[in-house]
């Protein structure tokens, strides 16, 4: 089948739809009477916040699915299907009402009652149905997406509770559940149209003609509830459609009518279970069979829906990937294979070839991650219980996959050992993934380069023209526009114009200002102004108190060894150290900022945070550190603390281990925030340095090559400590119960993987260049004028690292390439 040539944006461009006063105050009226108030006055800041979303809401255009529209030149765009088990999205209002270009007008509107709309804001509670970055980078693509006018789609969960909220007791980490109130979020629509059922366990009958049978044994029902996805100014409103697991009254009718409603009673209510929480791990699988079940849950919804709209668009199953691209974020959506495969036979009744070209031509797929631990595969007999024919039909592609790799590697048992999709009672999601789509990407140069030579080099060599590379990006306009309103009123002055907003490459004419000495100085401020407002949160919130023309020193991620918060706490300690043994020792004063959650079974990342905190204790109330010194720890940290912490940064900590950090992206807002980048040369950090010029960022440590070299030789961590008498008294006193009221195993945890353990992420013999890269900070930092130049530079420099940009290479490159 030729398809010819694709253009892109095929959506007509509309226009936005302007603000309409007399509408919206009639639309805050019903929302107030329906609160039972009889004036606006009456309502509390929380209902204003409310009916001031649900306000907005209504009148956003009816959220319908739309068709991709053939140019005159009969070009096909494909429709993009996003499947992401995590949608990070933070708050919408404020975002939504920036795109909509409403913000002003509402703002203005309510003045008239004395409410400040930024105060109004903060009453929403973060949407954080996402872990960290695989979740916030599906919401910055479904933003660039409506914003390029790219015909989208995203699936996910409607987790009733989203990630769990964090608070420290004595220094550790307590988990809460994150009850965000789903049921009242003004901005859902429930379309109850699309309600699906979905089948899970059971058996298989097999009957004449190779017709296989399967009698699920429990039917849970998916409901649709859909957010609006608007893009920037240009009227288009596109769904994230979150699926809800529920059961029907009475919900097996066979049951009820057998009398054992009771019985079908409870599995309807386990059956609501499913989308009750999200799993809170981070690069590493859990491996649980409710897990299972979620993702299946959440792709036979998708499937379902794609083919539902297909169909209704009047199209032929076989012209399925001519309109439409399933992207898996990551293999947790991987289910979706087989589900269509299933029914493309089982219901379409389709030669098993026919199926498999329909499905290999419709999925693409995106890794973001090396480490083995965080790869998925499933034990088959969870597997087969749950997903009887789905597993049948994995064997089939294993099968046929054997007879491909026979004929490349004949008798080459090492290689198939490698390469199968089922083997040794495993199934293994991320070569299924790679053997039925067509498309296999990383998030970075670097790392897309490791997915072919370290995880898929033998996939490579039988698929060359499938491995891509699509750097992540994110959208400027939450991470600048929306978070630093200040800066970007005064790029909008400088550039006179705010294309920047949707072509964020436009900011490099700032780098001429670098000359301009006014502009500089503004600049400079802004960043001072934002790092007092984060002072007055950490004031209000933890009573600490924090010098504006401190160097702002920010690590903010998700808590995990691989990402090294530990190297950074050493280096506090050493700087501590220094301190002591010099009271007078001249440094530039600095505040560490950490935020960080820890996945609730991962001790050892817990314990790190505990060392943190007992750190931050002890200096922060030790009269010799005075104001040089201190450590902050900014417990739950989400969106919307980011959203606060990124423009008052001025150093940006990107220290993970060379090769371990797929990609990364708070490097990327924190740069674009003029933040000074301490990293080593992984992930996007490779890029942002090639970017901004390796003047104007802190590369240390060790390259992917040595860190290979060096496990390969042997690494002992106990020689470094040998020759680094600083280092080894820093880790001793950590022993010594001096941070810990005494305990001398309170840090056992974090010091034996560090010793006895083997320092599998090279934390100490990283430790003396971070350290060196940190006193150029210090040396730099004291030329006030020429920090802002860098930081500046940085601005000017990062536009590639829009997720407009990524979303055109996935268009150019995977979803509208030539096939
Ligand atoms: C898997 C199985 C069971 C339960 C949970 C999970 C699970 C959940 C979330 C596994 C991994 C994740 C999240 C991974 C993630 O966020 N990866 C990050 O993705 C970013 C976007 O590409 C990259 O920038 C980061 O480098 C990468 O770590």
């Amino acid at each position: 089948m030729t398809i010819p040539t694709v253009t892109t944006a095929t959506l007509p461009a509309l226009t936005p739809p302007s603000f309409d006063q007399d509408i919206f105050l009639a639309a805050l009226k019903r929302h107030w009477q329906a609160f039972g108030l009889t004036r606006a006055e009456d309502m509390t800041r929380h209902q204003w916040w409310h009916a001031v979303s649900a306000a907005v809401a209504e009148q956003l255009p009816a959220l319908h699915d739309k068709a991709p529209v053939s140019s005159p030149s009969h070009t096909i765009e494909r429709h993009v299907n996003y499947l992401s088990m995590e949608f990070l999205l933070g708050r919408l209002t404020g975002n939504n009402l920036i795109n909509l270009g409403w913000f002003d007008d509402v703002a203005r509107v309510l003045t008239d009652f004395e409410i400040n709309l930024s105060d109004l804001l903060e009453e929403e509670v973060d949407p954080a149905l996402g872990n960290g970055g695989l979740g916030r980078l599906a919401a910055c693509y479904l933003d660039a997406m409506a914003c390029a006018s790219q015909p989208a789609i995203g699936h996910g969960l409607n987790y009733q509770y989203g990630l769990f909220r964090q608070h420290f007791v004595e220094g550790k980490q307590h988990e809460a559940p994150d009850d965000w109130q789903r049921n009242r979020y003004p901005w859902f629509r429930h379309n109850s149209a699309l309600a699906v059922n979905v089948g899970i366990g059971g058996k298989l009958t097999y009957r004449k003609g190779g017709v296989v049978d399967w009698q699920p044994e429990l039917k849970i029902r998916g409901e649709a509830w859909d957010l609006p996805v608007l893009g920037y100014r240009n009227g288009i409103t596109q769904p994230l459609r979150l699926w809800e697991a529920t059961h029907n009254h009475p919900f097996d009718l066979e049951t009820f009518n057998d009398g054992k409603f009771l019985q079908a009673e409870k599995r309807g209510v386990e059956a609501a279970k499913l989308t009750k929480v999200l799993y809170p791990n981070d690069n590493h699988q859990a491996g649980k069979r409710l897990r299972l079940m979620q993702q299946y849950f959440q792709c036979a919804c998708a499937v379902a829906d794609i083919l539902r709209r297909h169909h209704f668009l009047g199209r032929k199953i076989t012209e399925l990937p001519d309109y439409e691209v399933i992207q898996l974020n990551d293999t947790h959506p991987t289910i979706a294979i087989p589900e269509m495969l299933r029914i493309l036979l089982d219901e379409h009744q389709l030669s098993w070839d026919d199926a498999w070209s329909i499905t290999s031509r419709t999925f693409a797929y995106t890794n973001h991650t090396l480490m083995p631990e965080a790869l998925e595969t499933w034990d088959e007999k969870l597997f087969r219980k749950l997903l009887p024919r789905h597993f049948v039909i994995i064997k089939q592609i294993n099968a046929n996959f054997k007879q491909l790799v026979d004929k490349q590697w004949p008798g080459d048992e090492a290689v198939w050992a490698k390469l199968a999709v089922h083997y040794d009672k495993q199934v293994r999601m991320a070569n299924l993934c790679v053997v039925a789509g067509f498309a296999v990407n990383g998030v970075a140069a670097l790392h897309s380069k490791l997915v072919v030579d370290d995880l898929f080099p033998e996939y490579h060599q039988l698929w060359p023209e499938k491995f891509h590379n699509v750097t992540n990006g994110i959208t400027p306009r939450r991470w600048l526009k929306q978070c630093n309103p200040a800066l970007s009123a005064l790029i909008d002055q400088q550039l006179k114009t705010q294309d920047w907003v949707t072509h964020l490459d436009e900011l490099k004419k700032l780098e001429d200002s670098v000359k301009d000495k006014k502009f500089c100085q503004q600049y400079q401020q802004i960043k001072r102004d934002n790092k007092v407002k984060l002072a007055r949160y950490v004031k209000q919130r933890m009573g600490i108190t924090l010098n504006p023309d401190a160097i702002f020193d920010v690590q903010i991620k998700r808590l995990h060894e691989y990402k090294r918060q530990h190297l950074n706490l050493l280096h506090i300690l050493s700087l501590y150290h220094q301190i002591r043994a010099n009271p007078k020792l001249d440094i530039v004063p600095r505040v560490f900022l950490f935020g960080a959650k820890a996945a609730p079974g991962y001790y050892l990342a817990k314990n790190i945070i505990y060392a943190i905190n007992q750190v931050a204790e002890k200096i922060n109330n030790d009269p010799i550190v005075g104001d040089r010194l201190k450590v902050v720890f900014i417990p739950d940290y989400n969106v919307s603390v980011a959203e606060m912490m990124v423009p008052a940064a001025d150093v940006s900590e990107q220290i993970s281990t060379a090769g371990k950090e797929a990609s990364g992206t708070g490097n990327m807002k924190l740069a674009l925030n003029g933040a000074l980048t301490i990293g080593t040369l992984d992930g996007a950090n490779v890029e942002i340095a090639e970017q901004v010029g390796e003047e104007n960022i802190f590369i240390f440590g060790m390259t992917v090559d040595e860190v290979k070299a060096l496990q390969k030789k042997g690494y002992k961590p106990q020689n470094i400590l040998k020759q680094d008498k600083h280092l080894k008294a820093i880790l001793d006193e950590l022993a010594s119960g001096f941070y810990s009221n005494g305990d001398k195993h309170a840090f056992d945890l974090l010091l034996d993987s560090l010793k006895q353990g083997g320092d599998p992420y090279l934390v100490l013999a990283d430790f003396a260049a971070y350290s060196e890269a940190h006193k150029k900070i210090d040396a730099l930092y004291r030329d006030a004028d020429e920090w802002t130049r860098r930081a500046l530079l940085n601005t000017a420099r990062v536009g590639m690292f829009s997720a407009d940009r990524s979303i055109r290479d996935y268009q150019q490159r995977i979803w509208q390439a030539k096939r």
